[in-house]
C-alpha cells in the first residue's frame, strides 16, 4: 500500500511489514537474486492504488455528515471537476463502472436495434458485452499486428448500410490510429465510441486520448491506473451530449415525470468519488514508478530474442497500465507453459486477452458470423500474449526473477 509521496520518491508499506522507502528511479531488489526462493506471497498482475486511509477519512466524514450518498452529490461534482483538470477533458460524466459507461454511451447514440457495430476481437469481454446488451450486433474486424488495435483498413472493408457505429479499444493504453478512424467515421457519418478503459492519463496528438471520438469511456476499476474501487467516466465531445449522458445514467429522467429515452442506473456513488479524490494526487507518481518498472523489464528482456516486447507507439505518452509480451515460436516453451512456469513461482501473470472475443459463447450467439480465416492477427496475438505484473510497489526483485525465468 502506498503510504506517502516524498520528493525523492514513493514510500510503500507491505501489509505485514514496516514502511520502506523506494526510490522513484526504481529501488534496489530487496533480496539476493542468487539465493531467491519462490515468492512466499503471490505476485499479482496488478495491485490497486490505495491512498493512505487518513487521506480518505476526512472525505468520507464529509459524505457521512452530508448524508448525500449518491445521485450526483457534491463528491461526484468535485471529482468530475478534478478529472476535468487532471485529464484535460472538457465534458466528463462519472459512471458506476466502465461496462455501464460503454452501455450508457451506446444508449446515447439511439441506434436502431440490430445495428452493426464494428469493433475489435482483442479486448476484455466488457467491450462486446456492452454492444450486445445495447441490442446491437458486434462485427469483428482484425487488429493491426503491432499496436493490437483495430486496423482502419479492415474497418473500411466491413462497412455496410447497417453499420451504426465504431467501437475501437485503446488496448493496454496504446492509442488507436485515431486519424484514420476519425476520417472513416466522418466520411460515412458514423459515431465513434472509444473504449478507453486502459487509457487513463494518456496523451495523444497533443491532447488527452479520452478527447477523441463522440465519446470515450474510461474504467476506474480497482485494477486500473486510477481507481474509485469500481467506477468509470464517459467523456463526451460536447456539453449537450454530456447532459444526455447524465440523464441516461439516471434512468433517462429529463424532469420529475419525463423520460424521453431509455436510461440506466449508472451513477457513481459518493464513497467511490471520495476514494477517487484521495487517489488522484498519487497517480502521477504511481505512473512514474510504472514507467521505471516497464523500462527495467524492457532492458532485461531486450536480449531474449524468443520473447517479443511490443514497441512503444509514437505520438503518445504511456501510462504503463499493462506490460504485454509475446511468446514467439522460437521460444522453447509455449505461452501456456510459460504461464505455468510463472505460476509455479507464485507469479500470477495473465493472458489478457485470451480467447478472442468472437470465441466466447456469450458473444458468439449475437455477433455477425466471421468468415473462415478472419482476424488472423488477433488470433495470433491472443495465442502468444502474456501481461506481466506491473504496479507501483512491485519489488524489482520480481522483475529480475521473471526475466530470468523467461530466458530460453
Ligand atoms: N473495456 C476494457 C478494454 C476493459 O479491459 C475493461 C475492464 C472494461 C472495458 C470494463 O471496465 P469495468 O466495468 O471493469 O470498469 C479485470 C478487471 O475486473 C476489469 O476491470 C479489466 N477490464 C480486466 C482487464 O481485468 P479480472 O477478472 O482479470 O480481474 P481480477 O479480479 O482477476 O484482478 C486481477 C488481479 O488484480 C488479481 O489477481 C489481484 C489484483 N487485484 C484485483 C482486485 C479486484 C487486487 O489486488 N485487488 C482487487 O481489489 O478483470
Amino acid at each position: 500500500m502506498v503510504t506517502a509521496i516524498h520528493q525523492s520518491g514513493l514510500s510503500f508499506v507491505d501489509h505485514k511489514g514496516p514502511a520502506r522507502q523506494v526510490d522513484i528511479e526504481l529501488g534496489e531488489p530487496t533480496g539476493d537474486l542468487a539465493t531467491l526462493e519462490p515468492s512466499a506471497s503471490p505476485v499479482y498482475v496488478t495491485r490497486p492504488l490505495t491512498p493512505p486511509l487518513e487521506e480518505i477519512v476526512p472525505l468520507l466524514t464529509e459524505v457521512w455528515e452530508s448524508r448525500l450518498l449518491t445521485n450526483r452529490g457534491p463528491m461526484n461534482l468535485r471529482l468530475e471537476q478534478a478529472l476535468r483538470e487532471h485529464l484535460d477533458v472538457r465534458h466528463p460524466t462519472l459512471v458506476a463502472n466502465g461496462t455501464l459507461g460503454l452501455l450508457t454511451a451506446l444508449f446515447a447514440l439511439e441506434l436502431p436495434p440490430g445495428s452493426e457495430v464494428i469493433t475489435t476481437p482483442f479486448s476484455f469481454a466488457a467491450t462486446s458485452h456492452a454492444i450486445l446488451t445495447a441490442g446491437l450486433v458486434p462485427v469483428f474486424v482484425d487488429i493491426d499486428r503491432s499496436t493490437y488495435n483495430l486496423d482502419p483498413a479492415q474497418i473500411e472493408a466491413a462497412l455496410t448500410e447497417r453499420t451504426g457505429a465504431i467501437v475501437p479499444v485503446h488496448c493496454f493504453g496504446r492509442a488507436c490510429d485515431t486519424e484514420a478512424i476519425d476520417r472513416i467515421a466522418a466520411q460515412h457519418d458514423l459515431p465513434v465510441v472509444y473504449d478507453a478503459a486502459h487509457a487513463f492519463g494518456v496523451r495523444h496528438r497533443g491532447k488527452s486520448l479520452a478527447e477523441f471520438g463522440q465519446m470515450s469511456v474510461l474504467s476506474f476499476h480497482a485494477t486500473k491506473v486510477f481507481n474509485t474501487l469500481e467506477g468509470g467516466c464517459v467523456v463526451a465531445a460536447h456539453q449537450e451530449l454530456k447532459e444526455k449522458l447524465e440523464r441516461l445514467t439516471n434512468y433517462g429522467f429529463s424532469s420529475e415525470a419525463e423520460i424521453p429515452c431509455l436510461g440506466l442506473n449508472a451513477k457513481l456513488n459518493e464513497v467511490s468519488c471520495a476514494v477517487g479524490l484521495a487517489g488522484l494526487p498519487w497517480v502521477e507518481a504511481a505512473m512514474e514508478r510504472r514507467a521505471n518498472i516497464a523500462a527495467t523489464y524492457r532492458s532485461r528482456l531486450a536480449s531474449i530474442e524468443t520473447i517479443r516486447v511490443p514497441p512503444i507507439p509514437p505520438d503518445q505518452t504511456q501510462n504503463h497500465a499493462y506490460f504485454p509480451i509475446e511468446v514467439t515460436d522460437a521460444h522453447p516453451k509455449s505461452r501456456d507453459e510459460v504461464m505455468q512456469q510463472l505460476l509455479a513461482e507464485n507469479i500470477y501473470a495473465r493472458r489478457y486477452f485470451y480467447p478472442v472475443l468472437p470465441d466466447l459463447a456469450s458473444v458468439k450467439r449475437g455477433m455477425k458470423p466471421l468468415s473462415d480465416g478472419a482476424i488472423p492477427h488477433a488470433r495470433d496475438v491472443a495465442s502468444r500474449i502474456i501481461c506481466l505484473p506491473i504496479y507501483p510497489e512491485l519489488d524489482p526483485i520480481h522483475i529480475h526473477r521473471i526475466a530470468d525465468l523467461l530466458q530460453p
